[in-house]
């Protein structure tokens, strides 16, 4: 047992998707003097800290993940005065600022880019990934995770550059070592504005070796996370967590070992990509398989445990929601967002809430691609009727998997445009807003917010939950998920109907006290020592039993 933790392992943290938080100005586009607007809302809930999104220059090709000047910010987002009262009225709420870094590319229009294109012997040239055609092709078959091939050609000096992402995201050259220290000292400059940490964008892909097909975890990636802790990260107080798609558990060891002096932890998909077929692409549709769901969970808990520190998580702004994903979103919209909250915010790790998950928003489906915004979804709805999928087929995927599902507006309210903005959303507003809202969630005690505000305060107070270790309960039935915390003599028992339909579910320990339930007619009364329980459609409760 650890004597001091650094904060962010008894935090919850929020994301915000800027674009889509709060419009402050009737331009439709969210900003950031709507989030400080907000921030009292934020305070109540109870987080600790905020991951926002790219809020940069940029041309807005990948909403952002595009940055044209690392040290400006969008105009339709406000100005850096606006940003620097954003962090210092959030930290006089107890609420840290994670900045979103895109170090693996920058914009077509960052000012380095700009230059480089100019000639092969531009000082800039080399921040970037160019090589020689082969045969009059691209130097090899690399594709891009937006679609097409990954080189792009360039007629003025007859060389192909690098793009991982879209033709506008070029992929910086980390070899460069003067392109790297140019990032520290950006880096720096947000830490001098006083910020708490950084979410770090595809980290796991700035070791690439593209000429060898390498694209995660190249051979210099951990050399270069240390060297950037040296430089920036270190005795710092800074919270760091890096996007690894390709993170196994022994990756996610190195990243975020306690000796490793690299990242606090990493974001892993393992348990994201249980629902898409082995193998294939996300838009490839497979079942949710519950028994994989919770071997993949037990072998992150158990072995991260001690050597590592996990982010739990089951949203994001690439994601689509995780009440329409996993849970039901008609019937049983409100108990399955909190069964799938509870059964999260148990485990050990630094949880994130995605804005709109803690009043259980649903996925938005449109009837036409005329309706989709996001650049990976409009690319591959092209490939794939070239390829030739019916459109049907397209927009089932789409309506599953697609980013635009987690980035409509946030629903204040059933006023006007859900009272996200007076003008017109970029986006359009998801149209159940007028039952799904946070202006009535706050007014029911049993809404799921006041799920997701205790869950916060839980970690706060009890060490067992940052500290305590994490047992499966494995003579359960596949629907129920159920698991032991303990730390010297607490114990706690969760228990999760992962189902639509009642389940049983054999009580073997004694029970001291209830904790959480979503089912607010839970009785301690009820639940005598080996007592067979028919859980109720996705019932979830929290007991402290005896040791
Ligand atoms: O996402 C990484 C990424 O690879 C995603 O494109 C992911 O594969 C897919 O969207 C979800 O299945 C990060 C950012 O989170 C994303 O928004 C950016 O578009 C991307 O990097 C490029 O910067
Ligand atoms: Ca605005």
């Amino acid at each position: 047992m650890e004597k001091t933790q650094p904060w962010w392992k008894t935090a919850v943290v929020y994301q915000i998707y800027p674009r889509s938080f709060q419009d402050s100005n009737g331009d439709g586009i969210g900003d950031i003097p709507g989030i400080i607007s907000r921030l009292d809302y934020l305070q109540f809930l109870g987080i600790q800290a905020i991951w926002l999104c790219p809020v940069y220059q940029s041309p807005n090709t990948d909403n952002g993940y595009d940055i044209s000047n690392y040290e400006a910010i969008l105009s339709d987002f406000g100005t850096m005065k606006d940003m620097e009262k954003l962090i210092r009225l959030a930290k006089q709420k107890g609420i840290r600022i994670i900045m979103d870094l895109v170090l693996n590319h920058t914009s077509d229009q960052h000012h380095w880019f700009v230059e480089a294109q100019k000639s092969k012997e531009n000082p800039y040239r080399d921040y970037y990934v160019w090589a020689d055609p082969i045969n009059n092709h691209a130097p090899n078959q690399l594709g891009s995770i937006f679609g097409g091939r990954a080189w792009k050609y360039d007629r003025i000096t007859n060389q192909y550059y690098l793009h991982l992402f879209s033709e506008q995201q070029p992929d910086l050259n980390w070899e460069n070592q003067k392109m790297r220290t140019k990032i520290y000292q950006m880096i720096n400059f947000w830490i001098q504005k006083g910020v708490g940490g950084f979410r770090l964008d595809v980290i796991d892909l700035i070791g690439k070796k593209p000429l060898k097909m390498i694209t995660g975890n190249g051979p210099k990636l951990h050399n270069y996370l240390k060297e950037m802790n040296r430089s920036v990260f270190a005795e710092k107080d800074l919270m760091t967590v890096g996007e690894a798609g390709s993170a196994t558990v022994e990756d996610a060891k190195k990243y975020s070992g306690p000796d490793r002096n690299e990242l606090s932890m990493v974001f892993q998909f393992e348990h994201l990509a249980i629902d898409q077929q082995l193998g294939k692409e996300k838009w490839d549709l497979a079942p949710l398989n519950l028994e994989k769901l919770k071997q993949v969970f037990v072998k992150w808990q158990v072995e991260l445990a001690g050597s590592g520190w996990n982010s739990l998580f089951w949203n994001n702004h690439d994601q689509p929601r995780i009440v329409s994903r996993w849970g039901n979103d008609k019937q049983y919209r409100v108990v399955s967002a909190k069964m799938l909250a509870i059964l999260l915010h148990m485990m050990q790790g630094t949880p994130y809430i995605y804005q709109g998950e803690e009043i259980g928003m649903t996925n938005r489906p449109i009837t036409d691609i005329s309706e989709a915004d996001d650049i990976e979804t409009i690319n591959m709805y092209q490939q794939r009727l070239n390829e030739g999928y019916s459109k049907q087929a397209i927009l089932a995927s789409i309506n599953a998997k697609g980013r635009d599902n987690a980035r409509t507006p946030i629903q204040w309210n059933d006023e006007l445009n859900a009272g996200f903005t007076t003008g017109k959303p970029w986006l359009a507003v998801n149209q159940n807003y007028q039952v799904i809202n946070i202006a009535a969630e706050l007014a029911n005690e049993n809404s799921i917010f006041y799920t997701y505000q205790k869950l916060i305060k839980l970690r706060k107070s009890n060490p067992i939950l940052s500290q305590g270790n994490f047992k499966l309960l494995e003579d359960t039935k596949t629907e129920v998920f159920a698991y032991y915390r303990q730390l010297e003599n607490a114990k706690w028992l969760v228990v999760c109907n992962f189902s639509d339909q009642i389940n049983e579910f054999n009580l073997t320990d004694d029970v001291e006290k209830v904790i959480i339930s979503d089912y607010s007619d839970l009785s301690l009364a009820e639940m005598g020592k080996n007592i067979s329980l028919q859980l109720r459609p996705y019932e979830a409760f929290v007991v402290a039993v005896k040791a």
